[in-house]
């Protein structure tokens, strides 16, 4: 389905949608968008049981053989470990670890923008079942802020409670998720793996733990043991941490960022983005890369060429051909 209804204020001439009936104000043109397009499709990939665990846990994990075929996460980890090389000049060890132990970064080696060093991670950007859930939490007109990579060994500190919502003053967050956070496995998360552990239910609090907190509710923490090829979706807004990883090895992971349209990204995709990359991804690929952002303003006011064609809604299943093979969508 690809209903390609254009959102606010994209007519031409009509930037402040004074040619709409009279009810479709921008909040009725969203809802009427998730209900009748998102949903449908999410119910389509049977996203019911991650929809209820985002809305009561506050996150939810997704198992690989819903995710991509096992041949890919292997492509992807050694992709990974591939730009850690390059990144640190040390060969990563993947059996014992050893090039990784005791690091003082609390999420090991951390790699930002990892997107564009390899054609492999394209795809991911429309993943139709992460690229719904994240939808679902921050809305049609979500941007990319992250993607980066982390490296983790054994010995090293724990990653303090945390959300990433990335707003430290404000007291309380607005009840939608401002942003969404994805980490893509690609190594088992089991005991001693140094896993990530949520709070649960704490994406209602939409604030920052306080420093007691940081403390006493540690052992409330629930880890997240799940294989590689899973992924693990949440609101911003959810306190996590992660532990120190106790096993030899490597923990591997790709770690995405989603914001709200309207914020600034925590890394800028759309000055590096190329058109041949553009060209060879699904319509929506350009949107999440903030190719069509009107903002900021030079002197010229909106460019309402621009923005229009920001605001074409896409259907989920309008992604990457790797995509539509593995869902048998055509
Ligand atoms: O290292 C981890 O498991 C947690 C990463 C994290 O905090 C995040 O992706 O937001
Ligand atoms: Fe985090």
């Amino acid at each position: 389905m690809q209903d390609n209804q254009e959102s606010p204020d994209a007519e031409q001439g009509d930037i402040f949608g004074s040619n709409r009936v009279g009810y479709a104000s921008g909040p009725f043109i969203e809802e009427k968008h998730r209900v009748t397009g998102l949903y449908e499709e999410l119910k389509t990939l049977e996203l019911e049981k991650h929809i209820a665990d985002l809305s009561m846990y506050g996150y939810t994990i997704v198992p690989p053989e819903k995710i991509m075929p096992a041949g890919y996460i292997t492509e992807l980890r050694d992709a990974v470990l591939k730009v850690s090389e390059k990144r640190s000049g040390v060969t990563p060890d993947q059996e014992t670890g050893k090039t990784h132990v005791g690091s003082q970064h609390p999420l090991g080696q951390f790699m930002r923008k990892v997107l564009f060093e390899d054609p492999v991670f394209e795809p991911l950007i429309t993943h139709p079942i992460i690229l719904g859930l994240v939808s679902y939490l921050t809305g049609y007109n979500t941007l990319l802020s992250l993607s980066d990579a982390m490296v983790k060994g054994p010995g090293g500190a724990m990653l303090p409670i945390h959300n990433d919502n990335g707003d430290k003053t404000t007291a309380v967050y607005p009840d939608k998720p401002q942003s969404a956070t994805v980490n893509l496995l690609l190594s088992d998360y089991e005991e001693g793996c140094g896993s990530i552990a949520f709070l649960p239910g704490s994406h209602n609090f939409r604030r920052e733990p306080t420093p007691a907190e940081l403390q006493d509710a540690i052992p409330e923490m629930a880890p997240v043991y799940a294989p590689a090829g899973s992924a693990i979706i949440w609101n911003s807004n959810t306190w996590h941490m992660a532990l120190p990883r106790e096993n030899p090895g490597l923990r591997v992971t790709l770690l995405y960022l989603f914001c709200r349209g309207h914020l600034q990204t925590q890394s800028s995709f759309r000055d590096s983005v190329t058109d041949d990359i553009l060209a060879r991804n699904p319509p929506r690929f350009a949107q999440l890369m903030h190719k069509y952002g009107v903002l900021p303003f030079g002197k010229e006011d909106i460019d309402v060429e621009k923005a229009k064609a920001g605001s074409k809604r896409y259907s989920l299943f309008d992604c990457h051909p790797l995509w539509k093979d593995f869902y048998q969508l055509e």
